[in-house]
């Protein structure tokens, strides 16, 4: 009998906002643990999903999508997250979206080293190409800007195509030993998975503007025999943005309530009593010292 060989390693998911990375990873390792959103700039920091079989182990780095034109701090601290996770991983997702390879793409694939090894393109979406026959020659334009490992289409959504991607990413992580315990799925507290799940629901619930000046804070997670009781704060910028989240006769913020809590239970498998409070904190996404004590861990 054949002895499996031991691998391991980063493989990190690299790319604009909104092209699909974070649905991609909760695909990849079978488990919500990234908020996603049709809206951009959702995922804000660097989260690792891990994936063991048998004695291999891929641990997954989503990223904060890179986006240009914004010059806030918060703007500016998610693109150096997206930046850094190029280096010092063992292979690349670079994820890009068939109908919508910009300006922006461009910069970023300017920045991966022309030499770097195991830079896989990741073509997703294919799902909204309705001529297959236009997906070829969108192929072969890319492929002429950077010498890719592999390029692999995909749909993250409709789940196409994954277990092609994952056989690539396994055959490219080097040899070595499990670097976390094999039932390990995530780096995040459970803490931040609840703000995230919270936010989720805030962002999808409020218009263009406001999920880029709301973050959401667990202050309080106590866990009794039948039930988990959280209190969380939303925080957003000034008073007036206070009232939409609230809503008329708080009936927006009530809806968030109750969204957050149908996920939350499946999400800790008990009963959840979930108390939320919307707060100011005074333009916070300009300010590093507020964006740090709001718990993010991008400063
Ligand atoms: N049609 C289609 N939509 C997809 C696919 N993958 C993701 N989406 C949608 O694209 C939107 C953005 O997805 P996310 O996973 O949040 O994108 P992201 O790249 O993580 O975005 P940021 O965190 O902002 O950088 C969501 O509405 C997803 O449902 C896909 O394969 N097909
Ligand atoms: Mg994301």
């Amino acid at each position: 009998m054949m002895t499996e060989v031991s691998r391991a390693g980063l493989v990190s998911l690299i790319g604009k906002t909104n092209v699909g990375k974070s649905t991609l990873l909760n695909n990849l390792i079978e488990s919500k643990i990234s908020i996603t959103s049709r809206k951009p700039q959702t995922t804000r920091q660097r989260l690792l999903g891990i994936k063991t079989i048998g004695k291999k182990q891929i641990v997954f780095v989503d990223t904060p999508g890179f986006h240009k034109g914004q010059k806030r701090k918060l703007n500016k601290l998610m693109n150096k997250v997206s930046l850094s996770s190029i280096d010092g991983v063992d292979v690349v997702l670079f994820v890009v979206d068939p109908l919508g390879f910009s300006e922006v793409d461009q910069y970023l694939l300017n920045q991966v080293p022309k030499d770097a090894p195991n830079i896989i393109l990741v073509i997703n979406k294919i799902d909204k190409v309705k001529r297959k026959s236009n997906l070829m020659p969108f192929i072969e334009t890319i492929s002429k800007k950077f010498n890719f490992s592999e390029v692999i289409p995909i749909s993250a959504l409709k789940k196409q195509n994954i277990p092609v991607l994952e056989k690539e990413i396994i055959s490219r992580l080097p040899r070595g030993e499990h670097l976390f315990p094999g039932d390990q799925i995530s780096d995040c507290s459970e803490r931040f998975l609840v703000s995230e799940i919270i936010r989720e629901k805030c962002i999808s619930r409020v218009g263009d503007e406001l999920p880029y000046r709301l973050t959401v804070v667990t202050e309080s997670f106590k866990e009794e025999k039948s039930i988990v009781n959280i209190d969380a704060n939303i925080f957003v910028e000034k008073n007036s943005q206070k009232g939409i989240l609230i809503g008329q006769q708080g009936k927006k913020l009530k809806s968030i309530g109750i969204a957050s809590r149908i996920d939350l239970e499946t999400f800790l498998n008990k009963k959840v009593m979930l108390r939320l409070w919307v707060k100011v904190k005074k333009d916070w996404t300009n300010d590093n010292n507020a964006i740090h004590s709001l718990g993010l861990k991008i400063v």
